[in-house]
């Protein structure tokens, strides 16, 4: 059986096993109090989320999980082949989606909402935030002319770019544009995303109270 071990990109995670329609577990983690979660710190000593346990199998980071779960589970739906023109592309948006959207989108919110007072708006903020603006600049103008970044079909990169346009629109650090707009109605509409959220009820909470779509 495979454990999820916290939502947030935890929610990558689920989405993809939903869409793969494998068997999975979720295992909340309180974020705000990992240090109290000994059996959490057994599987991430740096206590982080998401986390996955397959067997013996234990790892982190949500893209490689992607990858990983992609791999060994998937005949290749939802993901995009070597000798496949789009391969590179396919590649590029899945780790864009947490290397140059998701992770700025961290630094964009802990400095601008959680930092102390003194110490918002830093320049280090403002560098974030133009970092996720000119990587979303790629992601608009690949999605201007095909539905998805890979091309006619959904991916695992729509999940990994869709997860961080959510997250920065959650937070109250994004409006996405028409573009964006079309494409998040699109990926968000689908069975796997909606019993992604039935399973992830902290997401589907912090969902029902933040800015939608
Ligand atoms: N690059 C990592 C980022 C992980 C991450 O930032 N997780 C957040 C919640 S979604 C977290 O655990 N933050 C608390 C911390 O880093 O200690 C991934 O994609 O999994």
């Amino acid at each position: 059986m495979l454990t999820v071990y916290g939502e947030g990109r935890g929610f990558r995670v689920v989405w993809l096993l939903e869409e793969l329609g494998l068997a999975y577990r979720l295992r909340p983690v309180d974020l705000l109090a990992p240090d109290d979660d000994r059996e959490f710190l057994a599987i991430n000593p740096a206590g982080f989320i998401p986390a996955l346990q397959d067997g013996e199998t234990i790892m982190v980071e949500s893209i490689a999980i992607l990858e990983y779960l992609l791999a060994r589970h998937d005949s290749g739906s939802l993901a995009v082949a070597p000798d496949d023109p789009a391969f590179a592309i396919y590649l590029q948006f899945l780790h864009l989606g947490e290397a140059g959207l998701a992770g700025p989108m961290n630094a964009v919110l802990v400095g601008r909402q959680l930092a102390p007072e003194a110490e918002r708006e830093a320049h280090v903020t403002r560098w974030a935030f133009q970092t996720f603006e000119s990587r979303l600049g790629l992601v608009t103008r690949r999605l201007a002319d095909r539905p998805y970044l890979a091309g006619d079909r959904f991916t695992a990169a729509d999940i990994s770019v869709s997860y961080a346009l959510l997250l920065g629109l959650r937070t109250g650090n994004y409006i996405p544009g028409p573009v964006e707009r079309d494409y998040l109605a699109r990926t968000t509409a689908r069975p796997a995303y909606v019993r992604a959220m039935e399973s992830c009820q902290a997401t589907k909470a912090w969902a029902a109270r933040s800015p939608g779509l």
